[in-house]
């Protein structure tokens, strides 16, 4: 179990939160806790993964296992990371930014294998949460050091304060259906924040961030990190409409064969 819980990483993390939309740790975990961490990812690729379900597994390409891209819900498979989720300081970090309690809601990992790993549109995680009020974060872990090669995470610093979400659209990508259709205007560039780091590195976003990620241009290094979804206690999921895109969302991946 990863304890590391340094009293500074939490102190005047909700003002910092507050006015850039995101707090960054550099690094959270020590090389050692990630040492461990990186070992239960392997043992959990290769004993829990084979028995999870189809739409909850994605590969760059389907028919190369080695391609694994993104697992959902990992919390909720494995007694390691439910506790990693539920009894960690990156709960207690939540709990801190989103001043109430941080209800646990997804487990992701998220790898872009060299050479083919593709770039993460520029989006806003509460867009497809389906939250009043839009009022959650995610954590992002690094497995392993990122940079612009191979593709760190990029924040619009601010972007979390606009009450109408950005328009959205499909994208393509799988794993991250919806994409900006208006990205890149001169205040996205102006407050677009880079994050590369060491393997440790914890970076938490609020729901209406705007981010994304370059794509994975080395040949020979991955891109891997895992992301945590926790929910505000006093937000309210419009539980129907949450179904209804992910049935959508599924139906539509099986159908073009991406899962
Ligand atoms: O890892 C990535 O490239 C993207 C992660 C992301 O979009 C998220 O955690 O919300």
């Amino acid at each position: 179990m990863l304890e590391t819980a340094k009293d500074n990483q939490l102190q005047n993390r909700f003002e910092e939160f507050q006015r850039d939309g995101y707090i960054c740790a550099d690094p959270l975990f020590n090389r050692s806790e990630m040492v461990d961490l990186n070992s239960q990812i392997s043992r959990f690729i290769q004993d829990v993964v084979p028995n999870m379900s189809d739409t909850e597994v994605y590969y760059e390409d389907k028919s190369d296992k080695t391609s694994l891209k993104q697992l959902q819900r990992m919390f909720e498979y494995d007694a390691y990371f439910k506790d990693l989720m539920i009894n960690s300081v990156v709960r207690e970090i939540a709990e801190e930014v989103l001043q109430d309690e941080a209800v646990p809601v997804n487990m992701q990992y998220f790898n872009k294998p060299a050479g083919i790993g593709k770039a993460t549109p520029p989006h806003q995680d509460g867009y497809y949460f389906h939250l009043t009020p839009c009022e959650a974060v995610t954590g992002w872990l690094a497995l392993e050091d990122v940079d612009h090669e191979n593709g760190c995470i990029h924040y619009v610093r601010g972007s979390h304060k606009f009450e109408e979400f950005r328009p959205h659209g499909q994208t393509g990508v799988l794993g991250f259906s919806q994409g900006m259709t208006d990205f890149g205007t001169a205040e996205d560039q102006k407050n677009t924040v880079s994050f590369p780091g060491q393997a440790g590195t914890f970076l938490m976003h609020h729901a209406k961030t705007i981010h994304w990620a370059g794509a994975n241009q080395s040949p020979t290094r991955s891109r891997r990190a895992l992301g945590f979804i926790y929910y505000a206690k006093r937000a309210r999921l419009d539980q129907s409409k949450r179904d209804a895109y992910q049935r959508r969302l599924d139906e539509q991946l099986l159908k073009s064969a991406k899962i």
